[in-house]
């Protein structure tokens, strides 16, 4: 609440005008990795951490966007027929006016971005960014558009315009998440149901602060070693248009055709796929422990045969699952650095924070930042006092 009414006065000192402010959360994902392009299933969880927008009309058709993180405005015109890339953090609103105006007509307006999710940590703020302002745009032209259909503009508008080939559950989950709860998500289907994070658990993120360039080429490198796999899998499987569509017993009898490395790629996505669909319902049952299990196994996959992982996240992970208390511990997102998200008994958080940032630091020299974050709600509007 104090960042939106932060962010409100610095908008009216800066633009003279009273905002309306939305607030997109970021992400954590509790297991389901590199299975949504895969049309497979994840569990994330909306956190408290999030971007916020301050926005509020224009009488022309220009949009004007002030991002504090960036200290920098760009200016749009909405006229414009064909905006072009330009390489920097513009693309993601760019993009998502050029995909919201396919769907209606929207008008001119001044925006403020602030909020206390950080870029690059591998917790969502490029989705949560493109949300918040594909959410406020669309409520400031009056007709606040469906939020399946802003998740999918959004994605959109990452794949097109910033050239990330993202699935879909960073866009789906801060358009969607819910409070207390984890969702799973059918990625074909964008079907949810939600997962409760059990009231005797917490969920911990582990921040490594190592952050790869490499990340988004290695990204897309690893859904062409799917199609790869689904391409062979297909002509001796019927009905396989994609991975998600090949049980674990079908894998383990056509292993063989897969040429190295897309054999262990394809058999991650397999093997993610029903460790998802296990620990939500676990989760359902308030099973921690199965819970746990499944991801200490999912970032066992990740490292070995997706091979997304790095040292440090590694290191962070050993550590975490070493804690007495921790029912399970893994990477989280698309990996290369970024977080490693921990499942732990409530009672013992402050002593996993101790404990594993200590270890991490005399491990690696690094200053991890380590916190808690109860699951949170989707993108939505913040009412507050007048500034
Ligand atoms: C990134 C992508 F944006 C998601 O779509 C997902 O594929 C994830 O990596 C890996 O599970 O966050």
């Amino acid at each position: 609440m104090k960042m939106a009414v932060e962010l409100a006065s610095a908008f009216q000192r800066r633009f003279g005008a009273a905002p309306r402010i939305i607030r997109a959360p970021g992400r954590v994902n509790v297991i389901g990795e590199h299975t949504d392009y895969n049309d497979g299933f994840v569990l994330p969880a909306a956190i408290e951490l999030a971007t916020y927008a301050a926005i509020a009309p224009r009488p022309d058709r220009r949009l004007v966007v002030h991002s504090i993180a960036f200290a920098e405005t760009l200016e749009l015109d909405l006229d414009d027929p064909a905006p072009i890339a330009l390489g920097n953090w513009g693309d993601y609103i760019r993009g998502v006016v050029t995909e919201l105006q396919k769907l209606e007509r929207i008008g001119g307006a001044n925006i403020m971005l602030g909020g206390d999710l950080p870029f690059g940590a591998g917790l969502s703020a490029s989705a949560a960014l493109e949300v918040a302002v594909g959410f406020a745009l669309s409520l400031n032209s009056g007709a606040p558009v469906d939020r399946t259909q802003l998740a999918l503009l959004c994605q959109r508008a990452e794949n097109d315009f910033v050239g990330l080939q993202c699935g879909i559950m960073d866009q789906f989950i801060s358009c969607c998440g819910r409070e207390g709860s984890a969702l799973l998500l059918d990625c074909r289907r964008l079907e949810a149901r939600p997962a409760p994070i059990g009231a005797d658990a917490r969920l911990v993120i582990c921040d490594t602060t190592i952050r790869h360039q490499l990340a988004s080429s290695a990204y897309n490198e690893r859904r062409e070693e799917c199609r790869q796999a689904v391409s062979i899998l297909s002509s001796v499987i019927p009905g396989v248009t994609a991975l998600r569509d090949v049980t674990v017993q079908q894998f383990e009898r056509h292993e063989a055709l897969l040429p190295e490395p897309i054999r262990r790629r394809a058999r991650h996505v397999v093997t993610e796929n029903e460790r998802t669909l296990q620990a939500a319902a676990a989760l359902e049952a308030g099973d921690m422990e199965e819970c746990g299990r499944l991801m200490n196994q999912s970032h066992r996959s990740l490292a070995e045969d997706y091979e997304v992982s790095c040292p440090e996240a590694d290191v962070m992970v050993r550590l975490a699952q070493a804690v007495s208390g921790v029912f399970g511990a893994r990477m989280t997102g698309g990996g290369f650095g970024g977080c490693v998200v921990s499942l732990v008994r409530a009672g013992e958080v402050e002593r996993f924070i101790g404990s594993v940032g200590e270890g991490y630091r005399s491990a690696t020299g690094l200053e991890p930042r380590i916190f808690c974050s109860a699951p949170s709600a989707g993108v939505g509007e913040i009412s507050i006092e007048a500034p």
